[in-house]
């Protein structure tokens, strides 16, 4: 078997823009929020400052308001679309005006506990904390203004999971802008169309940043917005989040009030995502105040925010058992099933890492083991690939990819359970 190690690293090195990585070269030529979370995970296996590196970079373009931007694009490339000058938010470095799933904290603790450098690594993500703090902040306002504890996603590419069949419904309602300006996709230069979203979901996804843009990315497009949904990940991420910057406080002698507020808010509140028929956390959508009809694998993520229940362990034992190469983003048998059409089937490994950390903590490595084992069969069989076909294992997406990689070297080809 070639070196996989060896060849992650390759990976990583070859999407390392300088201080910050690529998801991919082609496809995703910028640097992306979330990605480099998990990227920094990987690094941290073997160059420890490079792994620092790549968070203090992507909290070096936090707007004045505490925002993490979803993407920074750091420098021009006209392989993807919407580029900076589409966004055109003024700011600098260029950037979206919208952010993604907030992870950062999470890691940062990781890349602390894991540290093999200790005072180095404590020296960096003191440094930190301000930024990461601020970022929950702007969460917790901007996007939660009534302090109800479930913050608000106004686009899809803020979820992470762009055409999730969870969004369906509130899709649908949207209606796309009669003078969108004519554009151009260019992922699907870099990818076959049936392994992406279709046409009239970039119509809407360019909607809603036409709009956001008219408003100059104003905190008022959180209540603007036609799209307005809580979404689980993000939600649920938050929380987690949440608990370990509470933790990297505490280790820095740092106030834990507001923080310890947001935590005992939003576990009041997360309970209004659980759909009463499945008993699953469902999206909810803020603009109808209805659950969607599809649950997806964002539900089991309560898993990684510590709030896993003996039921929730259950139904994912249930969800993966048909599935040869779980976790699949859609359950298997459900009528929106696509086995490669990214959000709303495939299996992806930065995913499974969360759902199988969480499955550690709550007490179940026997099914942590089970979904890392699968997670490293599907690299070691198909390679770095964005995602996976759960029917097949084949790849799917962009290849070489940095957090396919990253969670090679952090998590799938070690022989330990959950994180
Ligand atoms: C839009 C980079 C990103 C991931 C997202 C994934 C996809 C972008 C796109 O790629 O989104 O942000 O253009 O499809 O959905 O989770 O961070 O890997």
């Amino acid at each position: 078997m070639p070196d996989l190690d060896a060849r992650a690293r390759v990976i990583l090195g070859e999407n390392d823009r300088g201080g910050f990585t690529v998801p991919t070269s082609g496809l995703y030529p910028f640097q992306w929020n979330w990605d480099s979370c998990f990227v920094a995970l990987g690094f941290a296996a073997f160059d420890e400052d490079r792994a620092w590196q790549e968070i203090e970079t992507l909290l070096s373009s936090q707007w004045a308001d505490g925002m993490v931007p979803s993407i920074i694009f750091h420098q021009d490339d006209p392989g993807y679309f919407p580029g900076p000058e589409i966004w055109a938010t003024g700011r600098t470095p260029h950037s979206t005006g919208i952010t993604q799933p907030p992870v950062a904290a999470s890691c940062v603790r990781l890349l602390l506990e894991q540290a093999r450098d200790r005072s180095a690594a404590e020296h960096r993500a003191r440094a930190l904390l301000p930024k990461l703090l601020a970022s929950h902040r702007w969460f917790h306002e901007a996007r939660d203004p009534s302090g109800s504890g479930l913050v608000t996603t106004i686009h899809p590419w803020e979820t992470g999971m762009d055409n999730s069949p969870a969004w369906d419904e509130a899709m649908a309602r949207m209606e796309v802008a009669p003078d969108l300006e004519p554009y151009e996709r260019r992922d699907t230069g870099h990818v076959d169309a049936s392994q992406r979203p279709h046409k009239s979901d970039y119509d809407r996804y360019m909607t809603l940043v036409e709009l956001f843009r008219r408003h100059g990315y104003a905190h008022e497009i959180e209540a603007l917005s036609p799209w307005r949904v809580a979404d689980p990940c993000t939600n649920f991420l938050l929380l987690r989040a949440d608990r370990d910057l509470a933790w990297l406080a505490e280790q820095f002698g740092e106030p834990t009030r507001q923080i310890q507020i947001w935590i005992t808010r939003a576990e009041a509140a997360l309970p209004r995502l659980l759909h009463p028929a499945t008993g699953h956390p469902h999206a909810l959508d803020l603009v109808t105040g209805e659950l969607a009809p599809t649950p997806t694998s964002a539900g089991f993520l309560s898993l990684w925010a510590g709030l896993g229940d003996a039921a929730t362990i259950e139904r994912l034992e249930a969800w993966i058992a048909p599935t040869p190469y779980p976790v699949a983003s859609v359950a298997i048998d459900d009528r929106r099933f696509e086995s490669r059409r990214y959000w709303r089937g495939p299996t992806w490994a930065f995913a499974n890492f969360m759902i199988a950390d969480g499955l550690a903590r709550s007490g179940r490595p026997d099914l942590a083991s089970r979904i890392q084992t699968a997670t490293r069969t599907l690299i070691e069989r198909h390679g770095f690939f964005e995602y996976f076909d759960p029917l097949t294992g084949e790849g799917c997406g962009g290849d070489s990819f940095s957090w396919t990689a990253a969670m090679w070297l952090a998590w799938a080809s070690r022989d330990r359970a959950g994180g």
